[in-house]
């Protein structure tokens, strides 16, 4: 069994710790989105690398989601007392990897070579591939304000502005890595991930030629919800992080619906995961052409749900099976 992942950050990383635990970590490959990265005091910062890396080596603060466990923010106080404005926190444990990722980069290391070391040395097996080795950054264009970076308008702005654009800069030079394209070739399921679908998933797939070698591979392809309609939020975060992906698809036009999330992967998915709460949408996402299946998606309230989700991102496998 070899499955390809696409999509990093919290939601995302919780699939990710599932189907490994239930698989193997070696039989996972991640695809992970390095859109929303950023210079920092001079590191580079790498989120979604670094939350699935944590993630998997049991080593993710679960109630923050990012960052790691056992963490101190020493630095940042420090910071501040120095009449900085702290608007992104790095945890003192955490700045250890910025600080190698940052050098080996400096030395010309591939982010691959760094990321698959960084793995490595958390002892985690699975392969994980950033989206490309080229620097692509994802701007907003907020209502009455000009471009900003992601993180600020997520981290500082806390999402709060509504956003009328969202660009991908540098995507137009960023090439799929080579081991993406091979992961692909060998695949027996591909999955995209219950992550944001603008921040998140998009500027992976506008990467080279990434979307048609998922297009062109034998493997089916599953993509599971990151949206749940009328869904309690778990925690403050939760609510922030829904409140961000909303205005991300309203930029696009779309509404905060599973079925909107599954329209913009028409033409790729063959299947979508849509919670049991949302099976009124199951229709309009077999109009698109895409396959529904229905699930208990929110493992995060409910851990019972797990098993459940994992069987029904496995299922197009045995699907594709039977049709052989
Ligand atoms: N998210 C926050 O809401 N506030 C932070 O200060 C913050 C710092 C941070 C540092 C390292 C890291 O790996 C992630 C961090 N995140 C923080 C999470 C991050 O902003 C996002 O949730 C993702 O980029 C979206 O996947």
């Amino acid at each position: 069994m070899s499955i390809v992942c696409f999509g990093g950050g919290i939601g995302a990383t919780r699939l990710w710790r599932a189907l490994a635990g239930q698989l193997g970590q070696d039989s996972l490959t991640l695809v992970v989105n390095t859109a929303d990265d950023l210079w920092h005091y001079g590191l580079r910062v790498c989120p979604d690398l670094d939350t699935v890396t944590y993630g998997l080596a049991g080593k993710q603060d679960q109630e923050r989601g990012w960052g790691l466990l056992d963490e101190s923010f020493t630095a940042m106080a420090t910071l501040a007392e120095l009449g900085e404005d702290v608007w992104f926190n790095l945890g003192d444990r955490d700045l250890a990897t910025h600080l190698l990722r940052t050098q080996l980069l400096s030395r010309g290391v591939p982010l691959s070579v760094v990321t698959a070391h960084l793995a490595q040395a958390n002892k985690v097996s699975t392969q994980i591939l950033p989206m490309c080795e080229e620097e692509v950054s994802t701007e907003v264009l907020v209502d009455g304000g000009g471009w900003m970076g992601f993180q600020e308008y997520h981290v500082r702005h806390q999402a709060e502005p509504s956003v009328e654009e969202v660009r991908y800069r540098g995507i137009e030079h960023a090439r799929t890595p080579s081991a993406v394209l091979a992961a692909l070739e060998n695949a027996s399921l591909v999955v995209l991930g219950p992550s944001s679908p603008v921040a998140s998933i998009l500027p992976i797939l506008g990467v080279g030629e990434t979307r048609a070698a998922i297009q062109a591979a034998s493997a089916p392809v599953v993509a599971v919800t990151p949206i749940v309609s009328g869904a309690p939020f778990h925690d403050v975060g939760d609510a922030h992080r829904a409140q961000l992906r909303e205005r991300l698809l309203a930029a696009r036009g779309l509404e905060h619906t599973a079925s909107a999330a599954a329209s913009l992967y028409t033409g790729l998915a063959d299947f979508f995961v849509i919670d049991e709460a949302d099976l009124i949408e199951a229709p309009h996402i077999r109009s698109l052409g895409i396959t529904p299946i229905v699930a208990r998606t929110l493992t995060h309230v409910d851990p019972v749900c797990t098993p459940d989700l994992v069987r029904a991102v496995m299922s197009p496998t045995s699907i594709a099976q039977q049709n052989r």
